[in-house]
């Protein structure tokens, strides 16, 4: 896992603090107790972590640009949040930030954030292949909720609404809008994933891992899903700041957390409906022993999806994969 230091942060604060002023090494220095070779030595460390620094003769260092990466310090700066994100591990390549989340919950803490650059081998539901190169923003939460396991499914639902609020802060041609159990799709494509898995013993819930990934600022997929996928960028026509998304979402997760644990599940069902595309329309739900059709007319108290068949019997769907009949 990589973080700064506790030095080299503080250095970053205060270059960041003089907004393309130079500081002096001395000035760093004496502000927090090293000398200034020891900046200096900070200084270069900051510089390969992808910092650019620009040191000016007798003035000192100006920070001219952070790199585009989801550095923890990066994203804890300026997060408005008190639960979701205060431990941030990180990254650049792992085989799935959901697989170490599960490792890991038992030991970390409540809101805990792991993000990668890159994933190897991420994973969907049923373990299919989730792909994740740089660009994107792949990350997983832990968190400890009291709820019955039966409802389970509000997370998902839950963590649909709040990536759905983050899209507001973008202008798109097309309107974003959430395929039920857990896309987000884009002009019929698919921009971001949500996989919830738990660990419960009986109906106890130990953790509950949130594992999100969304199509950022990568645009090229593999022949199997070019067709079907897109991204924030190729919807947009320009790239997104990644940090100020990540810190965005992590804030309306939290609050949609919130509002989980105290108002009536009703009110999260009825923000879900307004931004769904799925309600109202003639489905297929693939279980994966059986395939229901009919109309899905609404959210069950579970988070399950309501589905009206022909014959008018209802029946509440937990899991699946759901078609739209005329797409
Ligand atoms: C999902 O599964 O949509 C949940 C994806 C969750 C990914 C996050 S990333 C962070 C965390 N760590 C992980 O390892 N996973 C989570 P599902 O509904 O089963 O959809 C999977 C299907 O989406 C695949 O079979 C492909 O068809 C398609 N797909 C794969 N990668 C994609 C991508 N990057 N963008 C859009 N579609 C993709």
């Amino acid at each position: 896992m990589k973080s700064l230091s506790i030095k080299k942060q503080k250095i970053l604060n205060i270059l960041k603090a003089n907004k393309g002023q130079a500081i002096s090494g001395i000035d760093i220095g004496e502000n927090i107790g090293i000398s200034r070779a020891m900046v200096w030595k900070y200084i270069k460390s900051l510089k390969n972590a992808g910092y650019e620094i620009e040191s000016i003769k007798k003035k000192g260092y100006i920070l001219k640009q952070s790199p585009d990466f989801l550095y923890p310090e990066e994203v804890k700066n300026g997060l408005k949040t008190t639960l979701i994100g205060k431990n941030i591990y990180y990254f650049e390549d792992i085989e799935s930030t959901n697989l170490i989340a599960k490792q890991k919950a038992h030991k970390f803490q409540e809101g805990t954030v792991i993000i990668a650059e890159t994933q190897y081998s991420g994973y969907g539901r049923m373990g299919r292949t989730w792909e994740s190169p740089a660009g994107g923003i792949w990350f997983s939460i832990i968190l400890k909720p009291v709820i019955p396991l039966a409802h389970l499914s509000r997370l998902t639902i839950m963590a649909g609404n709040a990536v759905m609020e983050c899209m507001k802060s973008f202008n798109f041609p097309n309107a974003p809008c959430i395929k039920w159990p857990n896309d987000i799709i884009i002009n019929g494509k698919k921009v971001c994933g949500i996989l919830t898995e738990v660990n419960a013993e009986l109906d106890a819930i130990n953790f509950v891992i949130i594992g999100i990934g969304i199509n950022a600022n990568n645009s090229i997929f593999s022949p199997n899903i070019e067709d079907s996928a897109t991204s924030l960028k190729s919807e947009l026509g320009i790239s997104i700041n990644r940090i100020k998304f990540l810190q965005n979402l992590l804030f309306e997760l939290e609050q949609e957390y919130i509002k989980l644990m105290t108002l009536p599940f009703s009110k999260m069902i009825e923000k879900w409906t307004y931004n769904s595309e799925t309600i109202g329309k003639q489905v297929v739900v693939r279980m994966h022993d059986k395939t229901i059709e009919g109309v899905a007319i609404g959210l069950s108290d579970e988070g399950g999806l309501i589905i009206e068949k022909n014959n008018k019997e209802k029946v509440v769907v937990l899991a699946g994969d759901c078609l739209l009949k005329y797409d």
